[in-house]
């Protein structure tokens, strides 16, 4: 069987001024750690190299251009690159990325996946941005990723990694069975995914109450419908004012939970994941070639 030891690297706040190198760090020193423990593939947070600047209104061009990545590996984030090289690890890492496409500067929340050479082996851009496009009134902080992003434009691709088939979701994306079912369909297995997400995010306090259990219930959910290990990894605890959900997970094909944090700090949590234990559902109860009814799914892809 594949079996391989992931490991999610959960992160805790990073201040607004605290800078690259000081993230950087705390991830090389993760990687460590969960190499010590024989992990082949670290799972590090949503936008990790930076506080989640989502939450302000910045109307300064180049103090927001000051949040995103134009380049990766860049200077700063290099050292990650190379401790995975030099121990053999792979991770997935979530940040703004910049870029220069069709002819224009674009912004997306994006996530890559590196190989145990230290290489990108593939990009993931976040399709469902969650918040709002402009502040709303009255709220402590804001949520301004349809301000400061663009919807994914990369659908939801599967990449051949750490002997299976690896897929990436960023936070959000999470809550959508739609974004699990496409890399389903692909045979994924194992879903690599990032999270920062505000402890008050509906701002109704019955909705929040759930917020813990509505993380764990997606991603369960998804693991198990789509027969497939689930990462999920959280930069949690009270960031610049703002608390955030932890319990970072590692969650098996079963949809139980095998692993949990149990801090709001930087946290390494492993788990011996068999890859191929999605098998025995893909060949059961979600064999989908037999079981599947697509004729009946139409309203799903329309407006
Ligand atoms: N980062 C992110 O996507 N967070 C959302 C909560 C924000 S909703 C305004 C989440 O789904 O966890």
């Amino acid at each position: 069987s594949r079996q391989i030891i992931v490991a999610s690297a959960q992160m805790g706040p990073i201040a607004k001024d605290e800078p690259r190198q000081s993230c950087v760090a705390r991830m090389v020193e993760m990687l460590r750690e969960a190499h010590g423990r024989g992990a082949k593939l670290v799972v590090f947070p949503e936008l990790a190299l930076t506080s989640f600047f989502p939450r302000w209104m910045i109307e300064d061009k180049d103090e927001l251009d000051a949040w995103y990545e134009e380049a990766l590996p860049s200077p700063a984030t290099q050292p990650l690159f190379d401790a995975a090289a030099e121990l053999s690890v792979g991770f997935y890492l979530g940040y703004a990325e910049k870029v220069r496409e069709e002819g224009r500067i674009r912004h997306f929340n994006t996530s890559v996946l590196v190989g145990p050479d230290g290489r990108i082996i593939g990009k993931y851009r976040k399709v469902h941005l969650p918040g709002h496009d402009a502040p709303q009134p009255g709220r402590a902080f804001q949520h301004l990723e349809k301000r400061y992003f663009e919807p994914g434009n990369l659908g939801f691709p599967v990449f051949d990694g750490f002997g299976g088939r690896v897929g990436m979701m960023i936070c959000n994306d999470r809550r959508w069975p739609e974004a699990y079912r496409v890399m389903g369909l692909q045979g994924v297995d194992l879903i690599a995914l990032g999270y920062n997400t505000p402890m008050d995010h509906t701002g109704h306090s019955d909705i929040d109450g759930l917020t813990q259990f509505h993380n764990h219930l997606s991603m369960q959910a998804g693991a198990y419908q789509n027969a497939s290990w689930v990462v999920g990894t959280a930069k949690c605890g009270r960031e610049e004012g703002s608390m955030m959900v932890g319990q970072s997970v590692i969650i098996a094909p079963s949809g139980e939970i095998v692993a949990m944090a149990g801090t709001l700090e930087d946290e390494v949590i492993t788990a011996k994941a068999d890859l191929d234990m999605g098998t025995r559902y893909r060949e059961t109860i979600f064999d989908f070639a037999r079981h599947r009814e697509p004729e009946s799914y139409g309203l799903i892809v329309e407006r």
